[in-house]
């Protein structure tokens, strides 16, 4: 039986959702002109006053906030309240440019901590669970986050944060933790260590895992889900909107739903800000309805995704995003055709190859170049140079029809490409270092 950390919310009508969106943009929107001058003044240059926001029909007329806004608002520019309401800040993890501070009320931390505690419950959680939280803790959202909705559930929380592997597994094993968080390349190397340690699943207490905060693709839930004996659940969200939980998988596996009472998402044309129909592809904006020391209006958040509206098998209500397919941002030129490195992971995973790889971009001799260093399976690796240099040329030939340029592959010996512990890095441009 599905069950709901706030089934009212969370399983409530078109109608009421609607209403809930209406009532709250229109106060949400008075609080950030009367204490927002940044964002005011974006509204005035665009011709807009709260009077012309009378429901989320009129979300449009709103002008976008970007990551460049963010920037140049650090630190305080786009605080919404006193700072002496603020009791936390956390920041993203980006490591050009200037980072991003997002500021917190109590009440801020309440609501984004129900939102992780619903996407818990709807893991399978309840007040029963050993709940490890393996997502770093500090600046990233993602300890904090998670650690706060397992409070509100009531499971045992294990604050492991990232790192120390054994450690973990450890913890896994003499705590009973049913329950991981943590990211899914994480995720993927515990089960990769924990076979090594020849556990199998029968031996891990595991039965559930809440990952996120990075794409990852339907082979590597397989892989997760078959060597933890677990089912593994996707969740998203962002520094800017709060951090984990802006929306969270149900047991239906297929999406993840919004918590739409507290944001309204809309997809729409990257090119030209056009809002798009839902179930078309495009860029991810979010409104964030309720926070009150960082309160965005229609935050470009470069992801790229899908909204479906289909009705979900789990009684949930919410509208759904698809996983998303990458950020706009994450998109390499090479010589001058566009590249999504998601691309080269289907490639690599349609051949049977683990996602351990490493995309290394150089100009050289002012031409692109494009080096995909791959990792063998151990049952693939052998010292028949011939073997291997069939193998290689198949992927070249993967990659030229999936991508239309060439690229230089390498394969290399099973783990040596370093795992992560947080958010995998998977490309190195030096055109830009
Ligand atoms: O990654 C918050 C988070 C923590 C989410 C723990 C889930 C779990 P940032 O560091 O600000 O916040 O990075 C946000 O990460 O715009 C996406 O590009 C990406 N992202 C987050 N979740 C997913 C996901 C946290 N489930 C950025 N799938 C976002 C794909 C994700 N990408």
């Amino acid at each position: 039986m599905e069950r709901y950390f706030q089934e009212e919310i969370e399983c409530a009508s078109r109608e009421t959702i609607i209403g809930i969106q209406n009532e709250k943009l229109v106060k949400q929107v008075k609080h950030v002109w009367d204490d927002v001058p940044y964002y005011r003044k974006k509204m005035e240059d665009a011709g807009v006053t709260p009077d012309d926001i009378r429901s989320i029909d009129d979300l449009h007329k709103l002008p976008f906030l970007s990551k460049a806004d963010l920037r140049e608002s650090y630190p305080y520019g786009l605080l919404g309240c006193p700072l002496k309401e603020c009791v936390r800040i956390h920041s993203t993890s980006g490591t050009t440019g200037r980072r991003v501070v997002a500021f917190y009320t109590k009440e801020d931390i309440d609501l984004w901590t129900d939102c992780t505690a619903r996407a818990i419950v709807a893991a399978g959680g309840t007040d029963e669970d050993v709940c490890q939280i393996s997502y770093g803790y500090g600046l990233f959202t993602g300890g904090a986050g998670l650690d706060g909705g397992s409070h509100k559930v009531g499971c045992l929380t294990v604050p492991t944060s990232s790192g120390n592997t054994q450690r973990q597994i450890m913890f896994i094993q003499d705590l009973q933790t049913t329950i991981l968080c943590c990211t899914p390349s994480y995720a993927a190397y515990l089960a990769e260590t924990m076979e090594e340690m020849g556990l199998s699943p029968e031996d891990i207490p595991l039965k559930a895992g809440i990952f996120g905060a990075e794409a990852w693709s339907e082979e590597m839930r397989r892989d997760i889900e078959q060597k933890m004996g677990i089912r593994a659940y996707d969740i998203y969200g962002l520094t800017e909107l709060s951090g984990p939980g802006v929306a969270f998988e149900c047991s239906a596996q297929n999406g993840m739903h919004i918590n739409e009472d507290h944001f309204i998402a809309e997809v729409i044309d990257p090119e030209t800000g056009e809002p798009l129909p839902d179930g078309e592809q495009g860029e991810l904006v979010f409104t964030s309805l309720d926070k009150r020391a960082f309160p965005l209006l229609r935050y470009r958040t470069r992801d790229i995704c899908v909204l479906s509206r289909e009705k979900c098998s789990c009684g949930r209500t919410h509208v759904k995003m698809m996983k998303p397919r990458g950020r706009t941002d994450d998109m390499l030129i090479i010589r001058g055709v566009n590249v999504f490195p998601s691309q080269i992971e289907t490639v690599l995973l349609n051949h049977g190859y683990p996602a351990n790889y490493q995309i290394i971009v150089d100009r050289v001799n002012n031409s692109d170049t494009l080096d995909v260093r791959v990792e063998m399976t151990p049952e693939m690796f052998t010292d028949n140079i011939a073997e291997i240099t069939k193998r290689q040329k198949e992927l070249v030939d993967g990659m030229k029809s999936m991508l239309g340029i060439k690229a230089a592959v390498t394969l290399v010996a099973p783990k040596s490409i370093t795992r992560s512990e947080g958010k995998a890095v998977r490309v190195i441009d030096k055109r830009k270092i």
